[in-house]
């Protein structure tokens, strides 16, 4: 059978182990082969780091398109990260005009965290970035950029069920096929995903680690976009996907700041694919 193609469409952010430099080791470790469109080139991320360089590359976009259209390049799936405002419509275009028949959408709305937006995104991204959302195959907000998404406050502790329930129909109604809700807990003890197919809901859960670190949501959706495109169900996805994140943060010694060590868990990432 031959290797999937996808195409990841987030920023390289030279340092900080996120966006790019984990989805192509992530992705390639699942035995799919991982091309990349940038959209913006950092010195290094914004979550922690005091500055940073910015270089927007969305004038680069549609060129890189019609490059790929006069060679007849195109995608098995697309993944879509960490993006730029006026980058909506050129992604939008590229996954329209770039796409195998069949080929799988996943977006992760990479915007806000713990209740806001990351540094340099204004109110509105969000309206934005549900408008990629909506002809998704996936999507993977983690609780906060799924309330924004529905231009809702965020709620990030005392929901129960009911609640994950009715914020996933909320999502499903922005036109996302699949909804994968990370960051939920009902027990302080427990940290998991919700999964929604639009008629059931499912969950996984793994013991909480003792620390949060940066990157681990791109860890996950790499994992997750991978091995969906090796065969995997969206649950058995989402619960290999939330492994490799425990065992890269176990991995990350108390020293290392800015991101995880995901390096270390790769083995275990390609021991499982080749089990199940
Ligand atoms: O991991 C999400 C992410 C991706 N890219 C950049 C970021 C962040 C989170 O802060 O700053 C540039």
């Amino acid at each position: 059978m031959s290797i999937k193609r996808l195409l990841t469409i987030q920023d390289v952010s030279c340092v900080g182990q996120c966006s790019a430099t984990v989805a192509l080791p992530v992705v390639s470790a699942c035995g799919v082969e991982c091309a990349v469109l940038p959209s913006a080139v950092l010195s290094n991320h914004t979550g922690g780091f005091t500055a940073w360089t910015f270089r927007d590359l969305t004038d680069d976009m549609a060129g890189i398109e019609a490059e790929w259209l006069r060679q007849k390049i195109d995608f098995d799936a697309f993944y879509t990260g960490y993006v730029c405002p006026s980058q909506i419509d050129p992604i939008l275009s590229v996954m329209a005009h770039c796409a195998k028949p069949g080929a799988v959408r996943f977006v992760d709305p990479a915007m806000a965290d713990n209740g806001t937006l990351y540094a340099g995104f204004k109110d509105d991204f969000p309206q934005q970035m549900a408008r990629l959302c909506a002809g998704a195959d996936y999507i993977l907000p983690n609780l906060t950029e799924a309330a924004l998404l529905l231009g809702r406050t965020p709620v990030l502790e005392g929901y129960d069920e009911p609640f994950i329930a009715e914020l996933c129909a909320g999502l499903h109604g922005l036109g996302a096929k699949n909804v994968v809700l990370t960051g939920v807990s009902f027990d302080s003890r427990l940290l998991g995903s919700a999964v929604s197919d639009g008629r059931t809901m499912q969950y996984d859960f793994n013991p909480r680690e003792r620390r949060v670190s940066h990157g681990t949501g791109d860890v996950y959706a790499s994992v997750f976009a991978g091995t969906v495109l090796r065969g995997f169900s969206a649950l058995d996805a989402a619960a290999l996907a939330a492994d490799v994140v425990c065992e890269s943060i176990r991995a990350t010694s108390d020293a290392h700041w800015y991101g995880v060590s995901f390096e270390r868990a790769l083995p275990m990432l390609v021991s499982r694919l080749n089990r199940e």
